[in-house]
């Protein structure tokens, strides 16, 4: 048995573009730019059709039309892309928990231990695949190796449609033709500043001493150096749905009168609230916690049938919490509020494009 891990790195082909010839089939084979227009904007994605003229994400219409006369503006619709990427994360949940997103098209697996007990992860990526496209009639690209770093770039190198593995044994040879620019976490700036230095692909890279990399590049030198040798400890971090959203503090001084301790809630509530809107976390629970100077910490809660939506509700439901204890409110050095107990199925935010590093 073998310690290794066993990580699978998926990205959709041209994702929204894709899915606009899906629905769209005037669409199909054609040239498609997602986004933007001709005029002003930016492309988000273009088709592999598109793609043959030159056209990238993130590139000017006006340039890119110029690059590809022929090419079709379509204005993105995040809705469907959104329906499309549970559908595929609900995919990847049939075989791990582990599951991180990355982007909506794109994610890491680890099926070291599946819910499957498939011993090969290769099966478990072409499964996928062919279930990503039974489902969505989408075409997916998978890597597939012992880290993240390697499973990330071995899905970018059949792509589209493409499925590769990085085997132990072949990482070495893999990472040494790398170019440079290709490496995940290094930036267009670093390339450059790399390729000054004569590192142009990954056996240049693995000339330099981590003292040299961390002096050029700062804490990210130990990445490079790392990865240059195929070494890449990163475990992959589920979304873990929020269970509780809280803020407390401790106070300077103990609150010995109720109408501070009033005034200190609502100074409280008026960091909660703004903390439940923004991490969209609602629940039906407020608990009210308060420690007393001989350090016994106790929570109190109110609960509703309902979701607490209304900022209103709970600052009147935290002082009635408090006056409902006002006979233990004697010197209280701590304070705070949780919400929690929300309904199942809220969503957590579908992680923003993360650094590595
Ligand atoms: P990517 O996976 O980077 O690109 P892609 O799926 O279009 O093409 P491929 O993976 O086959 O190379 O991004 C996924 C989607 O995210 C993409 O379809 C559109 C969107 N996106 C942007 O909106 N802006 C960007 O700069 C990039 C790179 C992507
Ligand atoms: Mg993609």
């Amino acid at each position: 048995m073998s310690d290794l891990r066993k990580i699978i790195h998926i990205d959709m082909d041209a994702f929204y573009a894709s899915v606009e010839q899906r629905d769209f089939p005037e669409l199909r084979g054609k040239a498609i730019a997602v986004g933007g227009g001709e005029k002003r904007g930016v492309t988000t994605t273009a088709s592999y059709e598109a793609r043959k003229f030159g056209v990238r994400s993130a590139m000017p219409g006006w340039q890119a039309i110029k690059l590809c006369p022929e090419l079709i503006f379509v204005k993105p619709r995040f809705d469907v892309y959104r329906e499309v990427s549970r559908q595929i994360r609900s995919i990847f949940f049939e075989y791990t928990d582990l599951v991180e997103p990355m982007a909506l098209d794109e994610a890491y697996l680890d099926v070291t231990v599946n819910k499957k007990n498939m011993a090969i992860a290769t099966d478990i990526a072409k499964e996928i695949r062919q279930k990503i496209y039974d489902v969505t009639q989408l075409t997916a690209s998978a890597g597939v190796s012992y880290n993240k770093f390697l499973a990330k770039m071995a899905s970018g190198v059949q792509k589209p449609n493409g499925l590769t593995v990085i085997k132990p044994h072949q990482a070495a040879a893999f990472i040494e033709n790398l170019a440079i620019e290709k490496f995940y976490g290094v930036g267009k700036v670093t390339a450059s500043k790399m390729q000054g230095f004569g590192i142009h692909k990954g056996s240049d890279l693995l000339k330099w001493s981590k003292t040299d990399l961390v002096s050029l590049f700062g804490k990210a030198g130990h990445y490079y150096y790392d990865i240059a040798r195929g070494i890449d400890h990163r475990t992959v971090e589920p979304d873990r749905p929020r269970k509780s959203y809280a803020v407390e503090r401790t106070l300077d001084e103990n609150l010995t009168q109720l109408n501070d301790i009033h005034d200190y809630i609502d100074g409280i509530v008026d960091k909660l609230y703004p903390g439940l809107k923004k991490s969209q976390y609602f629940g039906k629970t407020l608990t009210l916690k308060f420690r007393d100077r001989h350090f016994v910490t106790r929570t109190r809660s109110v609960s509703r049938t309902y979701v607490l939506e209304s900022e209103h509700e709970i600052r009147a439901l935290s002082h009635q919490l408090v006056n409902e204890n006002a006979d233990l409110m004697k010197d209280i050095r701590l304070l705070g509020l949780t919400i929690s107990n929300a309904p199942e199925k809220q969503e957590g935010q579908a992680g923003q494009m993360r650094l590595p590093l």
